[in-house]
């Protein structure tokens, strides 16, 4: 595969309702996409899924924009025959910066798919040694509210056919309202996402949840606290999530041999591409840890990409994946996702992007010159 052109174009994507978690309030969402051609004349288009701010982690738009230019796309400007599309091959002077690989990474994978005829679904499923579904069962997360929004947005929700519902809390305060919640929905399958807004003095009260039969309790503690999530996982009978703590492999290994938790939020973002994701799927597996695919506000283009991965059937939970319209009134692909009678049904072929975006994105500088 050689490479033609890559190029990049900012967008800013103002959201129907501000989305609220423990780590800020987001109203406007500011992604990149990267746009990469080959000299055969095939296109992809990924997306950089930072947020503006370091609150979710260390990476930015702004920073990791900049290393894309600064060091991603030089490497591939001397080589731009791609034989690999693992990170550490590609990269192997670049350390973290996750988020900037994985929107280069995973268009590199769009692209390898489409010189295979083959959906990205199909690629991924092929390289897991598994299997892929066309339909899914997804979930929606939802963000701080007070108790009367909340009961209104699940009972939307329900009615939409999401499977399940992910409920953002700020802290102990919160945990009364799940309490009311789960009296009105008893059956509705529920994660709650702490975002690293407990501590571990909050121990008795989170150990309430366990009589409320939620499925997961994502990243209740700070990014980092590995040894405080496996003291809090020894307290509690829910099963903890991690998603801000799992960056690599190493992590999960850590979280693995410290009992930390007992299912990871994998978002390719977050780990550098699919060629990690897939690592870190493979090595939960083996240590029954369960892995579901989460969501970073994505455009419908940045969806694609995991709702791609949440086809392979080792990732069947029901992931934060849902149709990006549930976030944005406007789109910046040709995608279209239906959710209809509990399941997602998905396209097949890589989304392109509409021809006002397209326009722009040719006005872009080509960064391989
Ligand atoms: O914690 O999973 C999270 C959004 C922004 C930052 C962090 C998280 C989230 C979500 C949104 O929960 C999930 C989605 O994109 O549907
Ligand atoms: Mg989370």
């Amino acid at each position: 595969m050689q490479l033609a052109s890559i190029r990049m174009l900012p967008v800013s994507l103002p959201l129907k309702q501000p989305f609220t978690s423990a780590h800020e309030q987001l109203a406007d969402r500011h992604v990149t996409l990267v746009q990469i051609t080959t000299t055969d004349g095939l296109m992809a288009t990924g997306e950089l899924e930072a947020f503006d701010n370091p609150g979710y982690n260390t990476e930015m738009q702004a920073s990791e924009a900049q290393v894309i230019r600064g060091f991603l796309v030089p490497p591939l400007k001397r080589n731009r025959d791609i034989s690999s599309l693992n990170p550490d091959d590609l990269w192997p002077d670049v350390s973290g910066h996750r988020m900037a690989k994985a929107a280069v990474e995973m268009t590199l994978w769009s692209l390898a798919a489409q010189a295979e005829h083959q959906s990205l679904a199909a690629l991924l499923a092929a390289e897991a040694k598994t299997e892929q579904r066309s339909e899914i069962e997804v979930g929606i997360s939802l963000g701080i509210a007070d108790l009367t929004q909340q009961l209104q947005r699940i009972a939307a929700a329900q009615a939409a056919g999401y499977s399940r519902i992910k409920l953002k809390v700020g802290g102990v305060a919160d945990i009364a309202v799940i309490n009311q919640i789960r009296r009105q929905f008893p059956t509705i399958q529920m994660i709650i996402d702490g975002n690293g807004a407990f501590t571990e003095n909050d121990a008795a009260e989170l150990q309430q949840l366990d009589a409320l039969h939620v499925d997961m309790l994502e990243q209740p503690l700070a990014s980092g606290d590995f040894a405080g999530h496996a003291q809090l996982q020894r307290q509690l009978k829910t099963p903890i999530c991690l998603d801000e703590d799992i960056l690599d492999l190493k992590d999960a290994q850590l979280a693995v041999l410290m009992g930390s938790c007992r299912a990871i939020n994998l978002k390719p973002a977050r780990v550098g591409g699919f060629t990690k994701a897939l690592a870190i799927l493979d090595y939960c597996q083996q240590h029954h840890i369960q892995c579901w695919v989460g969501g970073m506000v994505e455009s419908d283009l940045g969806r694609y990409y995991s709702q791609s991965l949440a086809r392979l059937i080792t990732l069947s939970y029901p992931g934060d994946v849902g149709p990006a319209s549930q976030f944005f009134e406007t789109q910046v692909s040709d995608r279209v996702v239906k959710l209809t009678d509990g399941k997602l049904k998905l396209p097949e072929e890589a989304p392109r992007l509409l021809p006002a975006y397209q326009k722009q994105m040719m006005l872009q500088e080509n960064l391989l010159g």
